[in-house]
């Protein structure tokens, strides 16, 4: 890569932890064609917000694309084959998606990730996402990609414990976070996102999860 390649499309590689990878900009280089293949997706399966078991209102909105998509209601967390709103399959994973999150997970060291799932994160001003674990997939094994548009946002990233102390990492337009192995447990949050405009994005971030779900 020619210097200004990297100075269009972000910095070195950061290691946060010892499998947890930043790759800043990585993503700047799809952003058109990412959010042309997400337009049918939100057509198909607008943003909603869910709830927890506990019958509480998500501030985030989100829905997905892929062969399974995350649900929240008051039966549990849990991948869902159809949409519960429509009664349909989920969008499919658009192919952009499936090439960049195949490539970030090769940049941060873990080959071979095909994820069958994508939930799609919707933070305005003021949104946050409190400290939680991925842990309603099967194989803790693979990694999870995870690539952030417009707004930025203070991702927290915890221990294996609740309690332990988060590290807080900044998440701009483009920037694609990879995590596996030991860190797959991590406790994780976002804090509120500060009032703004992105220049492309508008008054919103967009996070894109991509994970081997079943
Ligand atoms: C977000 N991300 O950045 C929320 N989970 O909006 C997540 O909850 C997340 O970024 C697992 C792995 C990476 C993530
Ligand atoms: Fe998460």
């Amino acid at each position: 890569m020619i210097q200004s390649d990297l100075d269009l499309f972000g910095s070195q590689p950061q290691r946060l932890a010892s499998h947890t990878v930043l790759l800043p900009g990585f993503a700047l280089g799809e952003v058109e064609a990412l959010l042309d293949a997400l337009r049918p997706v939100l057509r198909a399966a607008p943003f909603r917000h869910m709830h927890t078991p506990g019958g509480l209102r998500m501030a985030v909105a989100l829905t997905n694309c892929g062969r399974l998509g995350w649900v929240s209601d008051a039966r549990g967390y849990r991948y869902s084959p159809t949409d519960p709103v429509s009664g349909q399959p989920w969008p499919a994973l658009p192919p952009v998606l499936l090439e960049l999150a195949g490539k970030a997970a090769r940049a941060a060291g873990f080959d071979d990730f095909v994820p069958d799932a994508c939930l799609v994160n919707h933070y305005l001003p003021g949104t946050r996402l409190s400290l939680h674990q991925d842990r309603d997939e099967h194989d803790f094994g693979q990694p999870i990609v995870s690539v952030s548009l417009g707004l930025p946002a203070v991702f927290l990233l915890g221990g294996q414990q609740r309690s332990d102390r988060t590290q807080r990492v900044p998440l701009s337009h483009g920037d694609v976070l990879v995590w596996g192995g030991e860190d797959r447990l991590r406790f994780h949050g976002v804090l509120p996102i500060k009032p703004g405009v992105h220049p492309r994005m508008g008054e919103r971030r967009i996070n894109l999860t991509l994970r081997k779900a079943g």
